[in-house]
């Protein structure tokens, strides 16, 4: 117990919505202390009443920007929003936005806002089980929504959709010949698609190769009753962000009614305790030099025996 505090003691304040207090129990989980048990159950039991909308796109593609649009949207609205970023390359405050049009301090001040940055991943890639615990306390703390917004890099961010209620896929015009989402393989991921930067004259084009994707799999679509919608936004002048904050909740609003919105809470509740599972396994067995594992990983690598037999040692079959 780190400054005499036990991390217990954070959580009534937290889910009283004192800042500080979210913040030193994010931190406490991010560290993994022994004593955060009670405070991760207790938190997770109060949470669930936050919609999560995960916003992803390979990096550049104006996503951070576009979270700064969507707040104040959603603050205009009287709707408080928590923000995890988990973004290596390029932190959530950096770079400077459009002359400051969106400031972040005009953020920053604002007590219906918490943004949480981490560069941290899973070790597997993608999300890690602290953003998660983040999630949490900002959705028990009583944010009405929290956006994860995460980086598109690969296969390991489809991801997000097993852990956001919305995921929202952000592609910029211009990036590339190709639409960036699909090189990345994630374009199939979207509830909703974007496309930023809509001052600039050639997201038109953006806009009309998504909409003729999206043709190919209207079948898909409509079998789960929700057609993604493709937005053109831009920080700069303001359009689309309105009809984002729409389709957003347009959006969780089809999941309520189609019964959708219950089968995704189950299928979040099972990545997170498969989640949890590797990680225990992974402590228990250690990194590479846990002593049972290493001597495995040596007769596994001259063949003496093979990786299903090898697992099968470390976790008896029942
Ligand atoms: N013209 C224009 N530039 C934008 C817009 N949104 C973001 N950008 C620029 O695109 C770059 C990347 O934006 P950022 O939000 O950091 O992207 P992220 O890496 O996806 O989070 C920055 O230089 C932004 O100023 C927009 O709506 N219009
Ligand atoms: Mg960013």
């Amino acid at each position: 117990v780190s400054g005499g505090v036990a991390t217990a003691d954070f959580v009534a304040a937290a889910i009283a919505g004192d800042r500080r207090a979210i913040a030193r129990l994010i931190s406490r989980f991010e560290s993994g202390g022994e004593d955060c048990a009670a405070a991760q159950a207790e938190i997770y039991r109060r949470a669930g009443r936050a919609h999560i909308v995960g916003i992803t796109g390979v990096p550049g593609s104006g996503k951070s920007t576009l979270v700064k649009s969507l707040v104040r949207e959603l603050r205009q609205a009287g709707r408080s929003v928590g923000i995890v970023a988990i973004d290596p390359t390029s932190p959530f405050s950096g770079g400077s936005i459009l002359g400051d049009r969106i400031r972040m301090n005009e953020i920053a001040g604002d007590p219906g806002v918490f943004i949480r940055s981490m560069a941290t991943r899973g070790a597997l890639g993608g999300l890690s089980a602290t953003a998660l615990d983040a999630v949490d306390v900002l959705d028990a703390a009583g944010f009405d929504m929290v956006i994860i917004e995460t980086v598109g890099v690969g296969q390991d961010e489809v991801d997000i959709v097993t852990v956001a209620h919305t995921t929202v896929v952000v592609s910029a015009p211009g990036l590339g010949d190709d639409i960036q989402a699909i090189k990345a393989g994630i374009l199939e991921i979207a509830d909703i698609h974007v496309v930023s930067k809509a001052d600039r004259p050639d997201a038109n084009r953006t806009v009309r190769e998504l909409k003729t994707m999206l043709t190919h799999d209207v079948h898909r679509h409509e079998a789960r009753g929700w057609h993604p919608p493709v937005v053109a936004t831009s920080a700069e002048t303001g359009e689309g962000i309105a009809a984002l904050n729409a389709a957003i909740a347009g959006h969780r609003a089809a999941l309520a009614q189609s019964g959708e919105f219950a089968r995704r809470g189950r299928r979040i509740a099972e990545v997170r305790i498969l989640r949890e599972v590797d990680r225990l396994v992974r402590r228990r067995f250690g990194d590479a030099d846990g002593p049972a594992l290493q001597r495995l990983v040596e007769r596994v690598a001259v063949r003496d025996l093979d990786p299903h037999a090898a697992a099968a040692e470390l976790l008896p079959p029942r």
